[in-house]
């Protein structure tokens, strides 16, 4: 797989490449269907299922506090992107907004685009987790899941949400677009939980 778009990882990276995985040059656009365009002002974070709060705005998710994010990233199908500079809103922080129910346990991340993606909570109320806004320091490309994705570092790419949409809180699993077509329902790149095998 080395070549023009691929490189193995050297040894003084080997502690930061997920095993199986190369690195890739560039930042591969990884994308099931089209490309939603969504003006800013037009999006919404709809909540449903065991939450009081019904959704966000755009303006309301850039009134909580921004920061800078670099994290790696790691696709399944075997690329990651070292070190990619994001800005962005805490997950947790966007999550106390929505007095969530104590009986929740999953979050289902739903897509304009209809594409979803499952996460327990305890992935996806993790401090380095966070909805992106920006790409090095410029507005979220709309390939990328510009006006707003999520990033989950810690888990293969898929579950980081492009052009997110919704977050359904539910008490038991349900499985989301990949994991429903065999895809790991958690997906730790390190333990190289690529496909369910249940
Ligand atoms: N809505 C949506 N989100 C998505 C996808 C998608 O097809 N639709 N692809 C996933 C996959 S498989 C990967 S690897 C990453 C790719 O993000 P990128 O295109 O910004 O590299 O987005 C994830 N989020
Ligand atoms: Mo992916």
């Amino acid at each position: 797989m080395a070549g023009k778009f691929f490189e193995k990882p050297g040894a003084e990276l080997g502690d930061r490449v997920p095993p199986g995985q190369h690195l890739a040059k560039g930042f591969p656009v990884l994308t099931y269907g089209d490309t939603p365009q969504i003006a800013p002002q037009d999006w919404k974070l709809q909540v449903w299922g065991l939450a009081k709060r019904q959704f966000l705005s755009w303006n309301e998710l850039l009134a909580l506090p921004q920061q800078e994010f670099t994290k790696d990233f790691h696709c399944v199908t075997r690329w990651s992107k070292l070190d990619v500079t994001w800005t962005g809103i805490k997950v947790t922080d966007v999550l106390a907004c929505f007095e969530i129910d104590p009986q929740a346990v999953c979050v289902m991340q739903h897509c304009y685009g209809d594409y979803t993606a499952n996460v327990s909570l305890a992935d996806f109320a993790r401090e380095e987790n966070f909805f992106a806004i920006q790409l090095d320091g410029e507005p979220l490309p709309a390939e990328h899941g510009g006006p707003v994705r999520t990033v989950i570092p810690h888990l293969y790419a898929w579950k980081s949400a492009k052009w997110i949409s919704g977050l359904e809180f539910l008490s038991q699993e349900t499985l989301g677009f990949w994991e429903g077509h065999g895809y790991h329902r958690r997906g730790d790149p390190w333990a190289e939980e690529r496909f369910d095998h249940l």
